[in-house]
C-alpha cells in the first residue's frame, strides 16, 4: 500500500472523486496541499481573487452540472471569507465540498495566528462538517463528505484540516463505500401515499402543480414535464425551480410568490388540490400560511427531506422520497388506473386561469428614451434563443431575469434564492462557464451587486471564461429603493450610489471588452455584438444605463396574501378576491 502525506491524500481523494476543478486561494495552512496540487495533473486549480468567489464558483459549477463543487481555502480569514458562499449553497441545497486549512493540532484553541474555529463557525450553515485531526482519518472523511454532499437533500460539507495533518504520512487507500449510522437518505416514496396522491389528483376540480428547486437538483425535469402533459394541469415554478418545466410551455403559468405572476399566485390561492414537488412553501412563496390556507385545499407534498414537509403548512399526503423516483411511480400509477382530473372541471379551471392571464401582468411601458430593464432581459432571451445559462446577482435585476428570461431546462438559471447573496453573479458565471465551456453564459447583475465581487474579472481573464455581463445600472440599490418607495415614504436612505466607476474602463483595465449603453435603440445591436462570433472568446461587460425609477411588479408585501398583490399600473383595481363570500368557491368550476 502507498504511503502518502496528508496533502497528497487530499489530492488523491479529489482525483478518486473525479473532480475536474478546484476553486481556491492559498495560504500558510494549506501550502502543503498547494504543493501537492502542483505535483499532479488530473484536476485543475482556479485561483480566484477572494475566497467568497471560490465558493460561489464551485457552487455554480455544481448548479450547472451534475458534479459536486469543490473549494479550497486557508485557515482564519480564508475560512471566514468562505462562509457567505457556504451559507448560500446551504440555503439552496447545493452539493459542495469545502476544504479549509487549520492551524496545527497542537495550536488549536490557543488563538494561534490565523486560527478560527471553522467547525464551530460553519456548523449552522453546512450539511455536515469534519475536523480531521489524524491523517489516517482523511480518506474516509473525504469519501463521507462527497457522499453526504450529494445524497438525500444535497448541501455543502466542510473538511477542516490542520497543517500537521497535511504533512503527516500514512498508508492510503480510498474506501469503496461508506456507511454512516443514522444517515439513510430515502429514495422510493411510500406506494400507498403515491396511490392517495393519484386519487386526489383524479378528484381535483382545480389541480395545480407547484415545483421548486428540489426538482431541479433532483434531476426531475423530465418527470415534471411528463406529469404536466399527462394531466394537462397548470404548473408554476418557484424562483429556484425555473426551468424544471419549459418557460414557454402553455401549461406554465409563470413563477409564483412575492414577484410571481398574477395568474400563478391566484391559482395557488384558489386551487383545490396542490401537488408540491421539491418545494418548501417558503415565506417568499406563500407569504403568511394562514392567508394561504384560508382557501381550503388538499396538499400533496413530495420532498427528499422529511423535515421540509409540513414545516410551514399542514399537508394531507406527505411523500418522502427522491422526487424523480416518486414522480416516476406517480405517473405509472396514474397511467395504470387511467386517473385524470375530470375534463369539464379542468376546462373550467383553465378558463378561469386564462381570464387571469389576459391582462398580462408582466406588461411594462416601453420607452424610446429610457432603457427599460425588462426590455434588456427580453432581448437577451431572443438573441440567445433562450439557450443561455443565466446567473444573476440579487435585487430588481434578479427578479426581472426570473420573470422575462423563459428558461427552457433545469440547471440553466443560477441564482442565490435562499440567502439572496449580492456578489454571487460573476463568480457563479465563471464556475458555470468552466463547467459548460461551449455554452453561452450571461450574468445579469446590478451596479451594486457587481461591485461586491468585481475583482473576479481578473480570474475570468486568467482562465479565459468569456461570460457576458449585463449590468442593469439604475444608479440605485434598486430593490432597496423600491422598498423605500413603498414602505418608507420615499426616504431613499443610503440607496443611491454616488461616485460610480466607469465600468467600461474597469472592464478594459482587466483586459476585457466594455460597452456603455444609454440609448434604447442600442440595446439590441450591442447585445448582438456581444454574442457575435467575433467576441465569442471575450468577456464583454455591458453597462446598461436603465430607467432608475422602474419597479418590479407584481409584488406581494410582507404579511399579505397571494391574492393581495400590488399590480402594475395597467392592472390597478383588479379584483383579486373573486369569491370572497363564497367559501366553497362553487362558481369557479
Ligand atoms: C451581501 C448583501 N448585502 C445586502 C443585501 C440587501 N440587498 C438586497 S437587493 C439590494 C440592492 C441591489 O442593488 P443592485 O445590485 O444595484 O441591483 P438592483 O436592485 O438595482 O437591480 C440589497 C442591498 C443583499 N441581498 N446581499
Amino acid at each position: 500500500m502507498e504511503h502518502l502525506s496528508g496533502a497528497e491524500i487530499v489530492t488523491r481523494c479529489l482525483q478518486e472523486e473525479g473532480v475536474e476543478f478546484v476553486f481556491g486561494y492559498p495560504g500558510g495552512a494549506v501550502l502543503e496541499i498547494y504543493d501537492a496540487i502542483f505535483r499532479q495533473e488530473k484536476f485543475k486549480h482556479v485561483l480566484v481573487r477572494h475566497e467568497q468567489a471560490a465558493v460561489h464558483a464551485a457552487d455554480a459549477y455544481s448548479r450547472s452540472s451534475d458534479q459536486v463543487g469543490v473549494a479550497l481555502v486557508t485557515s482564519g480569514p480564508g475560512a471566514t471569507n468562505a462562509l457567505t458562499g457556504i451559507a448560500t449553497a446551504y440555503m439552496d441545497s447545493i452539493p459542495m465540498v469545502v476544504i479549509s486549512g487549520q492551524v496545527g493540532t497542537s495550536a488549536i484553541g490557543l488563538d494561534a495566528f490565523q486560527e478560527v474555529d471553522m467547525v464551530g463557525c460553519s456548523r449552522p450553515i453546512v450539511k455536515h462538517n469534519f475536523l480531521v485531526k489524524d491523517v489516517r482519518d482523511l480518506a474516509t472523511a473525504f469519501k463521507k463528505a462527497f457522499y453526504i454532499a450529494k445524497t438525500g437533500r444535497p448541501g455543502p460539507v466542510v473538511i477542516d484540516i490542520p497543517k500537521d495533518v497535511t504533512i503527516n504520512k500514512c498508508a492510503f487507500e480510498y474506501p469503496e463505500s461508506v456507511s454512516i449510522r443514522s444517515y439513510n437518505p430515502p429514495s422510493k416514496g411510500h406506494p400507498g401515499q403515491i396511490k392517495k396522491a393519484a386519487q386526489l389528483l383524479a378528484e381535483a376540480k382545480r389541480p395545480y402543480i407547484y415545483v421548486g428547486g428540489g426538482a431541479v437538483q433532483g434531476g426531475a425535469g423530465a418527470q415534471v414535464t411528463e406529469l404536466v402533459r399527462l394531466l394537462g394541469v397548470p404548473c408554476t415554478n418557484t424562483l429556484m425551480g425555473l426551468g424544471a418545466l419549459d418557460g414557454t410551455d402553455p401549461n406554465f403559468v409563470g413563477m409564483l410568490g412575492m414577484h410571481g405572476t398574477y395568474e400563478a399566485n391566484l391559482a395557488m390561492q384558489y386551487c383545490d388540490v396542490l401537488i408540491a414537488i421539491g418545494a418548501r412553501f417558503d415565506d417568499r412563496v406563500i407569504s403568511v400560511p394562514n392567508q394561504f390556507l384560508s382557501n381550503p385545499k388538499r396538499i400533496v407534498h413530495i420532498d427528499v427531506d422529511p423535515s421540509s414537509i409540513a414545516k410551514r403548512v399542514k399537508v394531507d399526503v406527505p411523500i418522502v422520497g427522491d422526487v424523480k423516483h416518486v414522480l416516476t411511480d406517480l405517473i405509472a400509477v396514474l397511467k395504470e388506473g387511467n386517473q385524470r382530473p375530470h375534463p369539464d372541471a379542468l376546462a373550467n379551471w383553465w378558463k378561469q386561469i386564462n381570464e387571469w392571464r389576459k391582462p398580462d401582468c408582466l406588461l411594462y411601458t416601453p420607452s424610446t428614451e429610457l432603457i427599460k430593464p425588462q426590455a434588456v432581459v427580453q432581448k437577451l432571451w431572443e438573441i440567445t434563443n433562450g439557450e443561455a445559462i443565466v446567473t444573476s446577482d440579487v435585487g430588481q435585476h434578479q427578479m426581472w431575469a426570473a420573470q422575462y428570461y423563459k428558461f427552457r431546462r433545469p440547471k440553466q438559471w443560477i441564482n442565490s434564492g435562499g440567502l439572496g447573496t449580492m456578489g454571487f453573479g460573476l463568480p457563479a458565471a465563471m464556475g458555470a462557464q468552466l463547467a459548460n465551456p461551449d455554452a453561452q453564459v450571461a450574468c445579469i447583475t446590478g451596479e451594486g451587486s457587481i461591485q461586491m465581487n468585481i475583482q473576479e474579472l481578473s480570474t475570468c481573464k486568467q482562465y479565459h471564461t468569456p461570460v457576458k455581463v449585463l449590468s442593469l445600472n439604475n444608479r440605485y440599490l434598486g430593490m432597496v429603493r423600491q422598498w423605500q418607495e413603498f414602505f418608507y415614504g420615499t426616504r431613499y436612505s443610503e440607496s443611491y450610489m454616488d461616485a460610480l466607476p466607469d465600468f467600461v474602463k474597469i472592464a478594459e483595465a482587466y483586459g476585457h471588452v466594455g460597452f456603455k449603453i444609454e440609448n434604447p435603440a442600442d440595446v439590441e445591436p450591442v447585445l448582438k455584438e456581444a454574442f457575435s462570433p467575433a467576441l465569442k472568446e471575450r468577456l464583454v461587460f455591458m453597462d446598461f444605463r436603465t430607467d432608475p425609477s422602474e419597479n418590479v411588479f407584481p409584488m406581494i408585501q410582507n404579511g399579505k396574501g397571494l391574492n393581495q398583490m400590488d399590480l402594475p399600473p395597467h392592472m390597478r383595481g383588479l379584483q383579486q378576491v373573486p369569491f370572497e363570500n363564497n367559501r366553497d368557491y362553487g362558481n369557479l368550476c
